[in-house]
């Protein structure tokens, strides 16, 4: 079982669970607003130089999880395909491309935002995200897009599948309880990204 699994991770997903996705066949397509258009198996991807971000994804609905996420940092990736200089927005676009959601290319180049395909060392399964999903410690888990197959440079932001039903686009973490899944405690946060939680700051 799955470190995230066993930790009853919650899984979302709001648009249909997907069934099971395999690595075979797997691609990940890299448009829009870039210099050299690519398609990237998921092979493709695991030769990329590989980073580990120790960060939590947290949830609007508020919960964070706490790991080791492993993958392609999302600066590494454009800077192989070459940024145009127009593009501020990168979209994240989930398999069958019902959930997509944009980020600032600003978040998205912080060194933590990454494609990840692993979490504690282990492959992300389909229940969360896998083969490859988006990961943006520094927003609310909704920017984090599961089962990716684009990433599309933009000089706009679009409206996402939770951003035209309410949530706010700029995605901003804001203080208050929280469950930490790693412990099961609700615990208190402050604003931005979840590194301490206040009751166990300094
Ligand atoms: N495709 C897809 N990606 C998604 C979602 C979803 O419903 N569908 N939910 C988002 C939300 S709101 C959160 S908090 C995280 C949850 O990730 P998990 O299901 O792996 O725990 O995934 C994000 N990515
Ligand atoms: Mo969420």
């Amino acid at each position: 079982m799955s470190k995230l699994r066993e930790m009853r991770t919650p899984i979302f997903w709001a648009e249909g669970h997907p069934g099971p996705l395999s690595t075979q066949g797997w691609t990940v397509e890299i448009e829009g607003l870039v210099e050299r258009p690519t398609t990237l198996t998921f092979d493709d991807l695991l030769a990329l130089p590989k980073s580990i971000a120790d960060a939590r994804l947290t949830s609007v609905t508020r919960w964070s999880v706490r790991g080791k996420w492993g993958g392609v940092r999302v600066a590494d990736l454009l800077a192989h395909v070459g940024l145009h200089p127009e593009a501020t927005h990168v979209q994240f676009i989930s398999y069958r491309a019902i959930y997509t959601t944009c980020i600032p290319l600003e978040v998205a180049l912080r060194e933590r935002t990454l494609l990840a395909y692993e979490f504690d060392g282990e492959p992300l399964d389909s229940d969360y995200g896998g083969p490859v999903r988006a990961f943006c410690p520094y927003l609310w888990g909704y920017k984090s897009a599961k089962s990716l197959i684009g990433v599309r440079l933009l000089d706009h932001s679009i409206p996402g599948y939770w951003e035209v039903r309410g949530y706010p686009d700029d995605a901003q973490i804001l203080a208050g309880r929280m469950l930490d899944i790693n412990t099961h405690r609700f615990r208190r946060i402050p604003d931005g990204e979840v590194i301490v939680f206040l009751d166990e700051a300094g």
